[in-house]
């Protein structure tokens, strides 16, 4: 099911012009350099918020449950206009979307965002996160996760406000992917941001990075042979329909970040501010539930509508992927330089200690 296809290019140019002149009663359209401190709004403003995915997706029922909560949070001050993918550009067009103002939140994943921030390219990393899913959510909502990151998004005009967990990768294919070996000359599409293709060089692969809206078509062309992404979209998207196989190796969990452009939160004023900070952490805690209920239910839907096989890799088979992809984390510090090795460095001591955390809980008979 293309979302991208060329009927859509004059509804973008129309939405993008819209998006030009529309004006906001605080911080118009470049909030950059625009100061409201001491300004009072007036009420109600509206804030725009890109997604990455259509309706449906994790980030669209984040947005929907951020959209309650900010609206309730300010008494109906603040206003949220939410914009599917397909309704604005690629992940690339919305993190410029974002840095210029045009945009107050965006989703922005480190898949893609990595080419502008490669610090965020250890998201994009096969085997850094637990198998332990508790130790994941409780690792993505922490706040010295944020920190680690914080300064580098800041850097690029960005305020990192979350990270969304999307669910484990699922890598679809008109065949099994057991082992390395299955990769070798496998053309697999990446997501955008050079260091997502080089996971899969590692295997062996042939990677093609490519836009989101673009992979369906890609696999029915049969331009290339499979893809990575969470199960619900997988379902949504319909890659399934075009593939016959998904194989569940669990090589890393898709997070996603929500941003905003810095100069426009440096400017909020402290109650609009307040109320964001609320309903981030209002929506937050629900985040790691939603998405394993929604990718639970799209495999149900999945095997329902499809005959299509699923996977599961042995402890064994993924200990072969877990070496290869070693390798990996050499690169990434090499884009990311000594901060990336650094950010490497604290993930890794973080989900140890969560780990162990975790242990001593079960011993005790906590949960
Ligand atoms: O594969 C991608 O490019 C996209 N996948 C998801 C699940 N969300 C956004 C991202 O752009």
């Amino acid at each position: 099911m293309p979302i991208f296809c060329p009927r859509l290019i004059p509804l973008l140019v129309l939405t993008l012009i819209s998006l030009a002149g529309c004006s906001d009663n605080q911080a118009e359209k470049q909030p950059k350099a625009v100061s409201v401190e001491n300004e009072s709004p007036k009420y109600p403003v509206t804030w725009r918020f890109a997604l990455e995915e259509i309706e449906g997706s994790v980030q669209h029922s984040y947005a929907v449950a951020f959209k309650e909560r900010i609206e309730s949070r300010s008494d109906g001050n603040i206003e949220l206009d939410i914009f599917p993918y397909g309704s604005l550009g690629t992940s690339a067009q919305l993190t410029e979307l974002t840095r210029d103002g045009s945009v107050h939140l965006a989703f922005a994943s480190p898949g893609h965002l990595a080419n502008t921030v490669p610090e965020v390219g250890v998201f994009t990393l096969h085997f850094v996160l637990s198998d332990d899913n508790d130790v994941n959510r409780r690792l993505l909502v922490s706040n010295e996760l944020l920190d680690l990151f914080s300064g580098s998004y800041a850097e690029h005009d960005m305020k990192l406000l979350g990270f969304v967990p999307e669910g484990w990768m699922v890598w679809t294919a008109n065949k099994p992917l057991r082992t390395p070996k299955d990769f070798d000359g496998f053309r697999i599409r990446t997501m955008t941001a050079d260091i997502s293709a080089e996971a899969y060089r590692a295997y062996g692969a042939d990677p093609h990075p490519t836009p989101y809206s673009q992979v369906y078509s890609d696999l029915q062309l049969q331009r290339i042979d499979g893809q990575a992404n969470p199960v619900f979209a997988i379902e949504e998207m319909g890659f399934y329909e075009v593939q016959s196989t998904l194989t569940f190796a669990r090589p890393a969990q898709f997070v996603a970040s929500v941003v905003s452009n810095h100069q426009w939160y440096q400017d909020l004023p402290d109650d609009q501010k307040q109320w964001l900070d609320e309903a981030l952490a209002d929506v937050a805690a629900q985040t790691y539930t939603r998405q394993a209920e929604l990718n639970e239910s799209r495999l149900a839907k999945i095997r329902e509508d499809s005959n299509v096989s699923v996977v599961e890799l042995t402890p064994e088979q993924r200990k072969r992927f877990r070496e290869a992809s070693l390798p990996v984390r050499e690169l990434y510090a090499e884009a990311a330089g000594k901060r990336g090795q650094h950010i490497l460095d604290t993930l890794l001591g973080m989900i140890e200690r969560l780990e162990d955390h975790a242990e001593t809980e079960g011993e005790n008979g906590e949960t």
